[in-house]
């Protein structure tokens, strides 16, 4: 398999559930000019990562690649403890992660995607950092007096969850009194898979 990524972007979740995997894997490294070149459009013509090849099949969008690398390892708990429920519960957490909180980044990250005007571009930036917050705030009850997002192993949806946390802190979301989060974090940036998956992307 090989995952294409730009460093730190949403790409790096299916990298650290790669690691966690531990089968062999390929990458390939893009810069913004190559996403929106035209051998990668063929690739995704949305000029966006993740993308995974599989053999001749490419499969993109991130949910869907985190699902299909967790079914590799059935027996593992990366979508969960393995009922109808725990897996609910992980997607209901991607779906989250990948429809509220990212789609909310891209206002923080780009708001002059949408507006034309500066002055404009910082209020709608300030706001969706507000909500972010807000949003946050629901990740970290959902983390009181639990390791990860679904029950004690940590599953796809929660290296997802750590990316989406390395952002708010680059974009100084105001994450104050959060401290599950805070945990969660610490504990993720001591995970081995994440910090292979960090190294391999020059993150460290
Ligand atoms: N809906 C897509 C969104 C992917 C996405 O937004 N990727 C970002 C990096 S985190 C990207 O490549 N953005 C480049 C762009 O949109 O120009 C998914 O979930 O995979």
């Amino acid at each position: 398999m090989k995952l294409y990524y730009m460093p730190g972007a949403c790409s790096l979740a299916s990298h650290i559930v790669l690691e966690w995997l531990g089968k062999p894997y390929e990458t390939h490294k893009l810069s913004r000019d190559e996403l929106k070149g035209p051998e990668f459009l063929k690739i995704n013509p949305l000029g966006a990562v993740p993308a995974l090849a599989d053999g001749d099949w490419t499969l993109t969008q991130n949910v869907a690649i985190l699902e299909y690398l967790a079914e590799q390892a059935p027996q593992s708990k990366l979508m969960g403890d393995g009922s109808a429920r725990s897996r609910a519960e992980v997607r209901r957490w991607l779906g989250f992660i990948n429809s509220d909180l990212h789609k909310t980044f891209s206002l923080v990250f780009a708001p002059m995607r949408f507006l034309s005007e500066e002055g404009a571009q910082k209020e709608l930036a300030a706001n969706a950092s507000k909500l972010l917050s807000k949003l946050f705030a629901q990740l970290d009850a959902q983390l009181a007096g639990k390791s990860y997002l679904v029950g004690a192993d940590p599953s796809v949806a929660d290296a997802y969850l750590y990316v989406v946390l390395t952002w708010a802190h680059g974009k100084q979301v105001d994450l104050t009194g959060l401290d599950n989060l805070a945990a969660f974090f610490k504990r993720m940036q001591e995970n081995g898979g994440v910090k292979a998956a960090r190294k391999a992307e020059g993150l460290e």
